[in-house]
């Protein structure tokens, strides 16, 4: 058999399989524990410690079962509301810079930054189970750590995680499957979900499980994970644009600082620069499935401490008494109130 018709061959098999999983997803779906998924539109379903909408859950055993790392491939990490979308952007932003000098004709002025790179659970798996662009290798995913398919470790690739403070996390959540609850239906009260989010029950939670499982991975192998604070991103991006750039390679050289392209990058990537944006008012993300939604909700408020405006004094006390309980003993930041 030439090489040609092997490959082809090879394709016809791993479609197959990839059909067979579909087949079987309801059968194994009706195996796990299954939660109030925030919203009536999805229910959410108990996987390897961690909480999935069916579509998700679905790329997850798939890129488990096929995807291919190459060990150039850099992954965005992250429990979602804590920072991916600006994070994304500021990466693409840094690895294109050189493609991309013109900032007035930059491709993150028109494309929302979670078209600029690709999501492992949903993008990459199906088609060629590997990153095709490696002209840009990054990737994004927010599968736990322990749950992330074997050849992203094996492979050494790097991972950069973001995490953010749970209270100002939940409140966006709560605020995100707003926008995905049908008019015609009630958006689950603060409360209720409260109640789900400190059982651990929320969308790739619970939330400080995810965290620790990348934390404990860095202790092993810190050289591979870089770890970013929303909140210190937020308050002094530079440091942070740059000691992302040195991790990921790709250091701005003497000329690039004299030129000002690392402030240039935070201020293309801000929260008040993309969030006015027409592609961020106006555009949706992923309009043809399930888990379409307008790009404008992916860019709320961009603050620090939001939830201050949200949640009673007890209710803050009960999330951080169980971040106190779970980041003590790390080094962590504790986000405990005052
Ligand atoms: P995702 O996991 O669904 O991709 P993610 O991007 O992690 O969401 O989180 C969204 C939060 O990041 C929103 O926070 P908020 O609800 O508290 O406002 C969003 O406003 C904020 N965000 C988006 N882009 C930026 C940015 N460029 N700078 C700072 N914060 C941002």
């Amino acid at each position: 058999m030439d090489s040609i018709s092997k490959s082809f061959e090879q394709k016809e098999e791993e479609e197959q399989s990839l059909q067979k999983t579909n087949q079987s997803f309801e059968e194994f779906l009706s195996t796990l524990p299954r939660d109030y998924g925030w919203t009536p539109l999805f229910d959410c379903y108990l996987y390897q410690g961690c909480w999935y909408y069916p579509f998700f859950l679905r790329g997850v055993i798939a890129a488990q079962q096929h995807f291919e790392a190459q060990p150039t491939d850099i992954f965005i990490c992250s429990v979602p509301k804590s920072g991916t979308t600006w994070l994304k952007a500021v990466a693409f932003a840094i690895v294109t810079r050189e493609k991309y000098s013109d900032l007035s004709s930059h491709p993150l002025l028109s494309t929302m930054p979670h078209e600029c790179i690709p999501f492992l659970e949903v993008d990459v798996v199906g088609k060629e189970h590997t990153n095709q662009t490696a002209e840009v290798p990054l990737l994004a995913t927010h599968i736990p750590y322990h749950s992330l398919p074997k050849s992203i470790i094996s492979g050494g690739c790097k991972i950069v995680y973001i995490y953010r403070d749970p209270k100002d996390a939940f409140v966006s959540l709560w605020h995100f499957t707003s926008k995905l609850t049908p008019k015609d239906a009630t958006h689950i009260s603060l409360e209720e979900a409260l109640e789900l989010f400190c059982k651990g029950v929320s969308y790739y939670g619970p939330y400080w499980d995810h965290v620790l499982s990348f934390w404990k991975a860095r202790k092993e192998a810190p050289q591979r994970m870089l770890f970013l604070a929303y909140e210190e991103m937020r308050k002094d991006p530079l440091p942070c644009v740059k000691n992302l750039a040195d991790f990921m390679g790709q250091p701005f050289s003497v000329e690039e600082e004299n030129e000002g392209v690392p402030q240039k990058i935070v201020d293309l990537c801000s929260f008040e620069n993309l969030s006015d944006l027409d592609v961020n008012k106006k555009g949706k993300h992923r309009p043809e499935n399930a888990a379409g939604i307008e790009n404008r909700a992916f860019f709320r408020k961009g603050m620090i401490g939001d939830w201050q405006s949200h949640l009673t004094p007890d209710m803050a006390e009960r999330l951080d008494q169980i971040t106190r309980e779970k980041f003590g003993g790390t080094d962590l930041p504790s986000y405990v109130s005052d």
